[in-house]
Order: C-alpha cells, then sequence, then structure tokens
C-alpha cells in the first residue's frame, strides 16, 4: 500500500499489503499519511474490505498530556495518539468517515462501501510504529445478476473471484471457495475451476 500512496485501484477484487515486506518486517517509517482508493468493478458495485492480518500500533506513543491543546471534537482517541488506518466512504480523504480509526491487533470486522469507493488512510504516529496488515477488497453487489455468483449470503461477486487460487473468501461466508455446489471448487491439480452453477 505505501508503495502506492495517493492511487485509486479498480477491479473485481485484489489483496492489498501494507508494504512490500508484510509479514517478514513490520513498517516503522514516522510520519507517514498514506491514502489508497479502491474501487468497485463497476457502477452498480459496492466495495467491501477485509483485513486477513492486522498489527498497527506504535511502541512509544505520545502521552495524549502532553498535548498543550487538543482539537476540538477529538474527546476520545481510541487509538491513543498511535498509528491508525482508517477507512472513509468514497474517493477520497474528504468522504464520510466509515467507523472509527483502527489499530491493535485484533482483526477488525469487513468494512463495506455504500457507493463505488472505498478509501483506505494509514497514519504512523508517535515513535516507533509498528504496522503489518493484509487484506482484500472485493467488489460485490447485493441480488443476482447473471454473469455474478452468488454468495450463501446474499451477496454477488464478480466470477473471477471464485475459487481463486488464494483461496480468499470473497464472499465472507466461504462459498465462493467451497467444494461444494454451486462454487464446486477442486482443489487437486493445478488450478482451482469451477463448474457453472446449477440451472
Ligand atoms: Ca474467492
Amino acid at each position: 500500500m505505501v508503495d502506492f500512496c495517493g492511487q485509486t485501484v479498480r477491479g473485481d477484487g485484489m489483496v492489498v499489503s501494507s508494504h512490500a515486506d508484510s509479514r517478514k518486517y513490520y513498517f516503522v517509517s514516522v510520519g507517514t499519511d498514506c491514502r489508497l482508493t479502491m474501487r468497485s468493478a463497476t457502477v452498480k458495485d459496492k466495495v467491501q474490505f477485509q483485513f486477513r492480518f492486522f498489527l498497527v500500533y506504535s511502541l512509544l506513543r505520545i502521552p495524549p498530556s502532553v498535548e498543550t491543546s487538543s482539537p476540538p471534537g477529538s474527546v476520545s482517541d481510541p487509538c491513543n495518539a498511535g498509528s491508525y488506518v482508517q477507512f472513509y466512504d468514497g474517493k477520497d480523504l474528504h468522504s464520510e468517515p466509515l467507523g472509527t480509526p483502527l489499530c491493535g491487533k485484533t482483526i477488525p470486522r469487513p468494512v463495506l462501501s455504500t457507493g463505488n469507493y472505498l478509501t483506505l488512510r494509514l497514519v504512523t504516529r508517535g515513535q516507533q510504529p509498528r504496522v503489518d496488515f493484509v487484506g482484500d477488497f472485493t467488489s460485490f453487489r447485493i441480488g443476482k445478476p447473471e454473469p455474478y455468483f452468488s454468495c450463501h449470503n446474499g451477496k454477488c461477486i464478480p466470477s473471477s473471484l471464485v475459487c481463486d487460487e488464494r483461496d480468499i473468501d470473497n464472499c465472507g461466508d466461504g462459498s465462493d471457495q467451497s467444494a461444494s455446489p454451486p462454487a464446486n471448487c477442486q482443489r487437486d491439480g493445478g488450478r482451482g475451476k469451477c463448474s457453472a452453477p446449477n440451472a
């Protein structure tokens, strides 16, 4: 993500890592403020983001008491002046924030946009930030448009995300990676292959 700051990516779905050496080394650059905007595959779709791995904090935080004056409105800082990520329900940071700033070591719940764009922002604060996360975004819609795959939970996702080789649960209920119908993923031998849902 930090290699693509300020960019907008568009597609059926994609894996997003905090940095290139994710899962090997923490991302520790101080003073980072990076946003990545995800755009759904078509205008009828929305964007879901699900973290699969999540570590966002700072070892040494600047204690809130040191601040001479708190900005108005910042009554509570859930991340205690440490590093955080924040979602926005639109194409940039001027959009409505989605939920609270996220930090810590617990994988947050999935985030869903109301429109075609979802923006993810990473901010490192304090000293010795420790950031490492991996997530994936999925373009989806509710209802059953023809070329889309129907998840058990009522979402519909682009068929390119069904039985994908990285075994990403784009539906959120596992049905797009299931060996049973309608996905019928075959895990033995080479590429995961899907047969069409039963008529
Ligand atoms: Ca999948």
